[in-house]
């Protein structure tokens, strides 16, 4: 029988729209991925009533937001290299020395040496066209492994007059941390280039399914970002996030000691700095929130739009003076926490009505999620769990701890609504954060006998098999 007449026919005969999603949905979905580099939980979706951010709280009303995703290293590059590889970054492989900051191409090789590869090689084996922009690994991806990038782009500065980058209001380390308004339009910034980028990728036609990556810099700082966007958070309006004053009181020195080079609150006050630092920090979200938007702009008006898959996560959190701290790098829930979006346009088929998800999850879990909504074969080297239940019932009991690990230092684990650290010397913290979303009130130190078995629970959650390794090398 001679099929390809018949088809025609059958198409005929049940009307072209419906012939068109038929076809479409033999089509394998497209990705659309984009990672936003420390961004915290501060989106006005996850309930933030300061931060400007409409795009995001769109995307995340069409889809799944997770209020508990964290990340597995709360720095950059590591957090990255977990991410795009499916895998715990102690689990990739590498020696103890030198930098926890691998370039790119270290990266690819470790997964490759593992029998793997980063998620959109996986996707590149099953017949996608990949596409990346901007910051995805440490730098960006090594060009050689997609079909089509449009390179990093660079940390956008304030020059003086000799091309040198110019400070405005922290001189105190070598760091990027500074804030304030930068002079240089808004179309010349690298995040805007690359949204751009993404744009046209979307605009054009593409004879295979894709894996579209764009990775935005900002708010990583500096937080030097346009007046305008400045100007949406009036000085005298902000709220102060929580802060106690003798909240170390209770916690180790190694607690403290993770990583404290940038300003803390009594030099933010002092100095009267802490408004104006948060002003810049939201400035730079609102400004990359605006990016976001033109790329999903940019989809809904294409031919794409009910056939591409979103998925929006930032590497790690950043604390804004909560803990009295300006950074990243800790193992506390401000560190750690991470906004996560997935959107189905397909979803009337998986769960209809856009829910949080409350359960802890980890990053890794996005590489064999989006396997399985795509249709792709598993990857056995693949460390997280598909959150494709949790998609389908936002409410599904789900098990599974959320670890943080950093060489030398900590490992920590989020289970229920306890958090336990161990550090290197030993040291413990225990925060049940139902009562204590803060991480104020170390229960290390508590006298009530049920903490100890949690201890012990928690201690036995970094030890199991995938854990095990990355709480050997905190020591
Ligand atoms: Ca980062
Ligand atoms: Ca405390």
């Amino acid at each position: 029988m001679n099929y390809l007449k018949i088809v025609p026919l059958i198409l005929l005969l049940i009307g072209s729209s419906t012939a068109t999603k038929l076809i479409a949905q033999e089509k394998k979905p497209n990705v659309l991925f984009i990672a936003v580099d420390d961004l915290n939980d501060w989106a006005g979706y996850m309930g933030n009533n300061q931060t400007i951010t409409p795009h995001m709280d769109a995307l995340a009303s069409q889809g799944t937001f997770f209020k508990s995703a964290h990340c597995q290293y709360a720095v950059c590059g590591p957090s990255r290299a977990s991410v795009m590889s499916g895998m715990y970054y102690h689990s990739l492989g590498f020696g103890m020395e030198g930098s926890i900051q691998r370039e790119d191409e270290e990266v690819v090789n470790a997964v490759k040496e593992k029998g793997s590869s980063l998620i959109y090689q996986y996707f590149a084996d099953y017949g996608y066209k990949t596409m990346a922009a901007g910051k995805l690994l440490h730098h960006h991806v090594p060009e050689e492994t997609v079909d089509v990038s449009h390179g990093r782009g660079s940390w956008d500065f304030n020059l003086d007059e000799n091309g040198k980058k110019k400070r405005l209001n922290w001189f105190g380390s070598k760091g990027l941390l500074d804030w304030g308004p930068i002079h240089k339009p808004e179309n010349e910034m690298s995040d805007y280039k690359a949204a751009e980028w993404a744009v046209d990728q979307l605009s054009q036609e593409h004879n295979k399914p894709f894996f579209l990556m764009t990775g935005f810099m900002r708010p990583h700082t500096p937080l030097y970002i346009q007046q305008k966007y400045l100007d949406m958070y009036p000085l005298d309006k902000i709220e102060l996030p929580p802060y106690k004053a003798d909240d170390y009181d209770d916690i180790p020195k190694a607690a403290e000691e993770v990583w404290n080079s940038y300003p803390d609150v009594p030099w933010a006050i002092k100095n009267n700095q802490w408004r104006k630092m948060l002003q810049a920090y939201m400035a730079c979200i609102t400004f990359t929130d605006t990016q976001v938007g033109k790329i999903l702009d940019a989809l809904e008006k294409s031919p794409y739009r009910d056939n591409t898959i979103v998925v929006l996560w930032s590497d790690h959190g950043f604390h804004m003076g909560e803990k009295s701290r300006f950074q990243k790098h800790t193992a506390w829930d401000r560190s750690t926490k991470v906004p996560l979006i997935i959107k189905d346009p397909r979803s009337s088929s998986i769960n209809g009505i856009a829910k949080p998800v409350e359960s802890n999850v980890q990053l890794i879990d996005l590489y064999p999620t989006l396997l399985e909504l795509c249709g792709l074969p598993e990857n056995k080297q693949v460390e997280g769990q598909s959150l494709v239940p949790l998609i389908k019932n936002p409410s599904l009991k789900w098990e599974h701890p959320a670890y943080t690990f950093r060489r030398g230092k900590y490992a920590t684990v989020k289970y229920g609504s306890y958090r336990f650290t161990e550090y290197f010397d030993g040291s413990q913290e225990l925060y049940n954060q139902e009562n204590d979303p803060n991480e104020w009130n170390n229960l290390v130190h508590s006298s009530d006998e049920k903490y100890k078995a949690i201890i012990e629970d928690m201690k036995g959650l970094l030890q199991k098999p995938h854990a095990v390794l990355g709480y050997e090398q905190s020591k």
